[in-house]
């Protein structure tokens, strides 16, 4: 990669997750990347391939891929178009405009948003940046893992994420590859009501969901991407896919604010629910998660679609 738009992270031990795990838990604090999220590995190594001699970038999201987006493309000097959902917080089309893009709100859903990005990639002649089915992205995310192995030293007794469209997923799945740690047990959470993933595990095939009802909205694909699907059913990895409600993510965001001192969004909620809930102990009493050999790495993929006020209506919504 010639310029990198990301940084490398931290990797923080966590004392409290820790002690509920009952083995070292390791933070990848991708929060603090530039763009609020991890999304800027992958979009920002696309761009960098695809973006060259580019009038414009268009990006359909539910709000972080456009910030890692528009960031990307304010550096490389090109105008940025980013279409999101109405489900997408005013706090992120403000934080997406400050960012120098233009917003169109489109549609219900993320998918909604991705056919309009589409359309206007073709009639305006824009390059198309896809959130997260696309194999420049996963190349582009892979690059936590290599982090968390220069930081780490030891292999990771597994890795702990949460599930959208799949693309972190492929990304840490393709990290753990190049580093030759199949073995590694991937967790991969999303909300009940943005379970795509889930969905598609339990049906044997990809399933596209009727509707996105968690709260969860940046976990809101209806179809999970394809190569997230074929990892799941690849005998050469094991990758777990459990659900927690929205109380649950919530609830760990607070918790997380609390312990950590870091506001993340609904989405990251969903990987630290895993922990806070018990999920991961209940996994491994149950035998579905197998003993743990090393720390586990949970990835705090962050999201701008927080601030206090949202919280608090979060918290109103979901009365916890
Ligand atoms: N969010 C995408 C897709 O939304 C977006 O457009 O921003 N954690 C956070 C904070 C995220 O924003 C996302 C994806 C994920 C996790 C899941 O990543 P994925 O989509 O690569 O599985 C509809």
């Amino acid at each position: 990669m010639a310029q990198h738009f990301h940084l490398n992270t931290p990797l923080l031990e966590s004392i409290s997750m820790s002690k509920q795990v009952g083995t070292s838990v390791y933070l990848k604090m991708e929060n603090s990347q530039p763009s609020g999220s991890f999304k800027i590995r992958g979009i920002g190594h696309l761009c960098q391939q695809l973006v060259t001699q580019s009038k414009g970038v268009v990006c359909s999201s539910g709000g972080n891929a456009g910030m890692a987006a528009a960031y990307v493309a304010r550096k490389m000097g090109v105008p940025a178009t980013i279409v999101v959902p109405s489900s997408t917080p005013q706090l992120v089309v403000q934080r997406l405009q400050d960012q120098g893009a233009a917003v169109r709100v489109v549609g219900k859903v993320w998918d909604d948003a991705n056919a309009e990005a589409l359309r206007l990639a073709e009639s305006e002649g824009l390059t198309f940046v896809p959130p997260f089915d696309h194999p420049l992205l996963w190349k582009g995310h892979a690059s936590v893992m290599a982090e968390v192995a220069a930081s780490l030293g030891v292999k990771p007794g597994a890795v702990l994420l949460s599930v959208g469209g799949g693309g972190l997923l492929c990304g840490v799945i393709q990290g753990l590859k190049d580093l030759g740690w199949m073995d590694v047990p991937v967790i991969a959470m999303e909300t009940a009501g943005a379970d795509c993933f889930n969905a598609a595990v339990k049906a044997g095939k990809l399933v596209t969901l009727d509707d996105i009802t968690s709260e969860a909205k940046c976990l809101g694909a209806k179809t999970v991407c394809k190569q997230a699907f074929e990892y799941s059913r690849s005998s050469e990895l094991t990758v777990i896919s459990e659900l927690v409600t929205d109380r649950q993510a919530l609830q760990a965001v607070q918790t997380f604010l609390d312990e950590e001192r870091v506001l993340v969004e609904m989405a990251c909620g969903a990987a630290l629910a895993a922990v806070y809930s018990g999920l991961i102990r209940r996994l491994q009493d149950e035998g579905r998660l197998p003993p743990l050999r090393g720390p586990l790495v949970v990835i705090v993929c962050g999201g701008s679609s927080i601030d206090m006020q949202q919280l608090s209506s979060l918290r109103l919504k979901l009365q916890t």
